[in-house]
């Protein structure tokens, strides 16, 4: 048979890199997002599965869950930033929209998937956190609180699954040059290139190579964490 991944938020960047190389590697891969058009031409070229998902959703999650027979990997990769301001000037609602797809989007998803995760009998977590989720910044509380929240999720799980046949690798990048800073502010290039100047940033295939490597060890090694910078960034994922 044929492994199944799960890759969310695979309809650019990062997820849609993994995409790629996992089946490029032999997975039969289905990508989830929220821009479907996107994943539909994805996944007829990468011979894979397209499906609507909104981690945010209860119900588009269940929809999702709900049709697939196998699920072998789970690449918890959806997420993002909304804004940067100091926290005394705080916006909820780009709070809310981190919390909501970081942090409860991987509980979410893996919640749902981890009864499917263990009967393959060799599942593997990956879940997308960032360097952030180890730092704090100025201005940068709103992600950097998710990502440490979403990381304490991810890792809480290993001692929760000792016994179980699942392995689970955290990957913590640096800046990747994907959408991801477009949508932190709300499509002004200007601003975006302002906030990374210096640094030479990753690509998303970077990241993706990386995720095939873990998915290809054999079943008894489990990559804990990874952390993946750019050579020129010490902080301010
Ligand atoms: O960003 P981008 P990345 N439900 O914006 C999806 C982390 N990271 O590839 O729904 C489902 O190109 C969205 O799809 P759509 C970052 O925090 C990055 O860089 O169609 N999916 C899109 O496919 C994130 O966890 C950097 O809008 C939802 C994808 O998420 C991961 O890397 C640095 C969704 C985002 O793709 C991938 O981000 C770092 C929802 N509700 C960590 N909301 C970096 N790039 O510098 C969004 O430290 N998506």
């Amino acid at each position: 048979t044929i492994p199944t991944a799960v890759v969310t938020g695979a309809s650019s960047g990062i997820g849609e890199a993994t995409a790629r190389k996992l089946a490029a590697d032999g997975y039969h891969v289905v990508v989830g997002a929220r821009r479907v058009d996107r994943l539909e031409t994805l996944a007829e070229e990468i011979g894979g599965t397209a499906l609507a998902l909104d981690v945010t959703d209860d119900d588009s999650v269940a929809a999702f869950v709900s049709v697939l027979p196998r699920v072998d990997v789970l690449i918890n990769n959806a997420g993002g930033a909304k804004g940067l301001a100091p926290v005394a000037d705080a916006d909820l609602d780009d709070w809310r929209w981190m919390w909501e797809t970081n942090v409860l989007g991987t509980l979410r998803m893996t919640r749902a998937l981890l009864p499917k995760l263990i009967d393959s009998g060799n599942g593997l977590i990956v879940s997308i956190t960032s360097i952030a989720a180890f730092e704090t910044y100025d201005n940068g509380a709103g992600y950097t609180s998710a990502k440490h929240a979403q990381g304490v999720l991810h890792r809480t799980l290993r001692g929760e699954l000792l016994g179980q046949p699942v392995r689970l690798t955290e990957i913590a990048p640096g800046a990747v040059e994907t959408e991801f800073s477009l949508v932190r502010f709300d499509g002004d290039a200007d601003r975006a290139a302002e906030v990374y100047q210096g640094i030479d940033p990753l690509v998303a295939a970077d990241i993706a190579e990386i995720i095939g490597f873990v998915a290809s060890r054999p079943s008894h090694v489990d990559l804990d964490t990874i952390v993946v910078r750019p050579r020129d960034q010490a902080s301010g994922g």
